[in-house]
Order: structure tokens, then sequence, then C-alpha cells
């Protein structure tokens, strides 16, 4: 074959790369290997494990059918053979929000799972798919060809939430209408909630179908402790962006004359940031629920940051690397507050906003409701971070925190802040407390330099890459768990994989036992709570106890690009090996590795 013919075949995912990671083999654990080596359903069996949480007695009124099944108890797998021999099934799987790498794995454990005597079948673009009832049967050849591939391109993702009546008989009739005894559900805390509710509603419907979550967000937000450390995505997304970040850092060290500020994706909680920042050792990193908690304004962060800058400066050094979490602003008090006003006027008069004819009608409107403060905060933001509050909200109601150029305002406010440094040297450097103690050569000496920034945002291209070993091993055995799980007729369930470091334990979590209650837009909702970073966790501590030092120092470190082989390709994130406790972040062990084919 010639060169021209050879660089043409790499079309359609055939890249040499992609090829070779196409043929990794995946660990099995045992509990899915019969006798004979091949790959069964496991049986899953009631543990002394619980899950409960808070609003629980309304969690049974609106959900009596399936908390009544299966109360509060985890379900453990544990031997292969649970549904063996069972044939003519009918199961239906899709992807709901963002993507996430590892996810096609799902698909492939699924379809190891059910083998050939049953019918695993696609829904295109996620829930809206289910809705419409645009469902495909997958071919099983071509599920060899998604293999430890990235992305959620073989079927197509969407944000639909499932919530009214029409809705939810539309999901009936498709359920019906396919014959199906199951439905997988790929998707974060809002998608799992859609599949509680689904479960629930078939339940009440009479119509037996087996509805089964799978853990998926690269933000880390949708755990549950020690049962599940963290969904798929984020080992692959944050060992993406640490690349990245560990390259700026390594650039700014080189070129001497820039901050890169850098936006990292995860809509509510920071774990994205706080797993870059372990491995990359930046000069700053915000953790929102930190900024939370010390009740930190716009203002105090600003100052917090060009005062890092001015000591860097101080200590010789004028570049560095800044990490900034994407919902930051929804975590800064006066930013919340104002974000929750105009979420419940958006709900109370969505009509009323939806009939004005422009951004500028609809500010007017919005103005008199909201607290003097609030108003006053929202005056003086920039227009377009203005409009982004206003207007857009996705179909679970949250704000599109990824459009918020925040890097952008920081940046903004961090060199007027500079500039008002310069101008009034003795109102920031002097020897009383909270000044910047510093010679009269240094202040002469801060006064010359100036501040030159680059700003990043890194979130997409965290989400579609060929997943981790790690996300790639995770999503196999999720797959292998979430068809067991059908084929022995269990709904409302999430699948789940634990203890990562010594063979994994797979799980099964009653999603009733995830949900509480939440006031959202004004009212009451049921959600599964999102897991933030805890600020006593050995991770943030770790980090908390070295970031003055990686402040005033260059302390950085490069990661690197994902390996795919060789000593370093079984790293587990160091926010999950620190807070689950593990001896190393080195190692994972998922089981046996098996070259998986599909036939
Ligand atoms: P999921 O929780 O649905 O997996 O989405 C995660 C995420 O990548 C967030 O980090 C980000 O805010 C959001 O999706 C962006 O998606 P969109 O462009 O659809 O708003």
């Amino acid at each position: 074959m010639n060169l021209f013919s050879k660089v043409s075949r790499t079309a359609g995912k055939n890249s040499p790369l992609e090829e070779e990671v196409r043929k990794l083999p995946v660990p099995v654990n045992s509990v899915f290997l019969g006798k004979d080596g091949r790959i069964e359903p496991a049986e899953f069996r009631q543990t002394d494990m619980t899950l409960g949480s808070k609003g629980h007695e309304r969690i049974e009124q609106v959900f009596p059918e399936t908390s009544a099944k299966n109360g509060s108890a985890i379900l453990e797998a544990v031997v292969a053979g649970g549904s063996r021999g069972t044939a003519g099934k009918r199961v239906a799987v899709l992807f709901s929000g963002g993507p996430a790498a590892g996810g096609h794995n799902v698909l492939v454990g699924l379809a190891a799972v059910l083998g050939k005597d049953n019918t695993l079948l696609g829904v295109r673009k996620g829930p809206g798919g289910l809705v419409k009832g645009d469902l495909f049967e997958i071919d099983r050849r071509s599920v060899s060809s998604i293999m430890n591939m990235g992305g959620f391109d073989f079927l197509g993702t969407d944000r639909t939430k499932i919530k009214t009546a029409e809705q939810f008989e539309k999901v009936k009739q498709t359920v019906v209408k396919n014959r199906l005894d199951g439905l997988v559900v790929v998707g974060g805390d809002d998608s799992n909630t859609n599949a509680a509710f689904i479960a629930e509603h078939l339940e009440k419907e009479g119509v037996r179908c087996s509805v089964i979550g799978v853990p998926k967000t690269i933000d880390g937000d949708l755990a549950a402790g020690k049962y599940l450390p963290i969904p798929f995505g984020f080992d692959t997304a944050t060992k993406i962006y640490a690349e990245l970040v560990g390259n700026l850092t390594q650039d700014a060290a080189s070129a001497v004359k820039y901050y890169h500020f850098v936006k990292l994706m995860g809509r509510t909680a920071s774990k994205i940031t706080l797993e870059v920042a372990l491995q990359t050792k930046p000069a700053v990193a915000l953790i929102s629920e930190e900024i939370a908690e010390k009740n930190m304004s716009l203002e105090a962060i600003v100052d917090h940051i060009a005062r890092i800058i001015t000591l860097r400066r101080l200590n010789g050094l004028n570049h560095g690397v800044i990490l900034v979490p994407e919902g930051l602003v929804e975590f800064i008090p006066e930013m919340g507050r104002l974000i929750a006003e105009l979420n419940k006027v958006l709900v109370e008069y969505a009509t009323d906003i939806a009939d004005l004819p422009s951004l500028e009608h609809k500010r007017e409107f919005l103005f008199p409701h909201l607290t003097a403060q609030s108003a006053q905060v929202m005056a003086s933001l920039p227009p377009d971070l203005q409009e982004t509050l206003i207007l857009d909200r996705d179909d679970h109601g949250n704000v599109k925190v990824s459009q918020i150029e925040t890097e952008k305002l920081l940046i903004e406010k961090i060199r007027y802040r500079l500039s008002e440094m310069k101008r009034h040297t003795d109102r920031f450097f002097g020897r009383e407390e909270g000044k910047i103690e510093a010679s009269a050569q240094q202040v002469e000496d801060f006064k010359k330099v100036s501040l030159s920034v680059q700003s990043h945002f890194l979130g997409y291209e965290g989400r579609c890459s060929k997943p981790s070993r790690f996300d790639a091993a995770f999503t196999f055995q999720l797959g292998m768990a979430a068809g067991s799980l059908v084929l022995s007729g269990k709904t409302g369930y999430m699948a789940a994989v634990t203890d990562f470091h010594k063979g994994g334990r797979v799980l099964a979590l009653p999603l009733t036992g995830l949900i509480s209650t939440e006031m959202r837009g004004g009212k009451e909702e049921f959600v599964i709570k999102r897991s933030l970073v805890e600020l006593s966790s050995p991770s943030f501590r770790l980090y908390a106890e070295n970031r003055d030092r990686w402040a005033r120092e260059d302390c950085f470190s490069s990661p690197g690009a994902i390996q795919y082989w060789g000593p370093t390709c079984r790293q587990v994130s160091m926010l999950v090996a620190l807070d689950q406790e593990y001896p190393d972040f080195a190692s994972f062990d998922l089981g046996e590795e098996k070259q998986v084919l599909v036939e």
C-alpha cells in the first residue's frame, strides 16, 4: 500500500492510534466471568449498606412504587451467571447531557452481557429522542468499532428534561411500541433524576421495563462517597486539562511574561479545578466551594489574586497560571443571590418576559423585581454577562455557566486593581496589617511592570477524547452492571463501581436513595444532590497546605498526555485516591484484562 492510500485509510476513526487503542484489552470483574471464562450477567444481592437523603417522606410520596419496591438497600453483584440463558429481551440505551469519555464502552459492556440472544437498541439524541421514539437496533458488529473510542457520536445526546404528563406518556408509548424490557440512561445528576421519574411512571402504569441509570459527567459531581467515588468522564477530562495546563505552566515560565488565566469546566463543583491544581501546581486555583464558605465577594477574590501577582512580582516572577472554575459566579455570594432572584422572577413571569421584544426591555422588566443589592450587582456587570444571566437556562433550569467569561471579568478587574495599586502605593504597601511589605525600591520596580495576560477556556476539548485506561475499564464494568440489572428485572437503580484499587466492587444504588428535595427557581424540586468539593476532604486539605508555596514560587509539574501503555497508564485521579484513602494513585485494578470481542 502506498503512502497516499495509507493516509486516506485513516479516515473514519482509523488513525494509527485509534486502531491500536481499539484493540486494548479491558478488565472484566470476576462477577461477570462464567466458569468457561466467558462474559455473563452478574447476580445482584441485597446488602446491609443503605442510602437515604433529606426529605425522605416526601420522596416516598413522590416515588411510592420504586421506593416501596427497592427500599434504601444497596445491591452488590456477587457472582456471574445471574440471568444466564435469558433470551429475547429488548434493551434500549441513551446518552443524556454533556458528552464524557467512556460512553461507548458502556454500550460495549451492555452488548457483551446481553449476548446474541437479546437485542440492544440505541436512542438517537438523548431523552428528546426517547420522547420522539427515535430508536434503532444496534448491529453487534458495529459495537466493536466503538470499543475504547471517545465521544457520544454513536448515539448523540441532548438535555431534554422529561417533566410534562405528555412527555411521560410519549416515553411510555416508545417503551410499549418498541417492546422494551429495559432502558439504560447514561447521564449526570439531572439525567439520573429523569431516570428515577421514568422508572416510577412506568411502574405506576404497570409497564414492566427496567430503568437503570449509569453515572456520567466530566464534572465529577455525581458521586456517593465510598459507594461511587466518581462518575465516568472525570478521569479523562482532568487528564486532558492537566496536560494542557501543565504545558501552560511551562510556557509561562519560558516566555516569562504572561499570566495564563484558565477557566476550567465544571458547571457547579470545582472538582475538575482541584484535580488539575493537584496535578500541575499553578500559582492560583480558585475553589468555588471555599469562596462560598468564606463568603468572599468578587472584590475580595480580585484582591486575593492581585496580591499573589504582586507578591510574585516582588519575588522576581511576572508570570504564572491562574485556574478559575467555570461555576464560580454562582458561588460568589452576591452573584449567587442575584442568580437565585433572577431564577425566581424568570419562572414567575416566564410568559410576560418571553413576550418582550429585546434584551433592553427584559432588563427593564426585571430590575424592579430584584432587591436593591442585586439590582446594583446586576448593573455593575458587563452587558454580555447580564445577557447570559437573563436569557440562557437549560431545560433543567441551570444557568449556562460555560458561556460566562468569568476569567475575562476577573482579568478586567485585576488589571484595574493593579493599576490602582500603582497609583496609590501608600494605600497598598507598608508595614501595617493587610498591607504588602516591600522596600521602596521594590515598590518602584513593581510600578514599572505591567500585566500581560492570555485567557483560555478548557471545557469541550476534554469531553470527547478516547477514554483513559481507567475510564475505559470503569465504563465497561458499568455497562455490564446495567445490562445485568436489566436482565434480572431490577428498576430504579444506578449502576456503580467502587474500590478501584483492589479489584472493584460492582454495586446498584437505589435512585430514590440518592434523590433529595431542593428549592429551585422558588419551587420544590426532586434532584440528585450534586457532590461538591468538601473543604475537610484530604484532596482539598493537601491543596490548601501547599498553595502558598505554589503561589510564591514556580513549583509546577507537567503530567503530560494520557498514556495508554506503560508505567503511568493506570493512574486514577489524585482526588479519588486521596479522598478514598487509597495507598497510591498509580495503579487501578478492576479485574482480569480481556480482549473483548462482541460478535
Ligand atoms: P453534564 O453534567 O451534563 O455531563 O455536563 C457537563 C458539562 O460539560 C459542564 O461542565 C458544562 O457546564 C456543560 O456540560 C456545558 O454543556 P452545554 O454546552 O450543553 O451547556
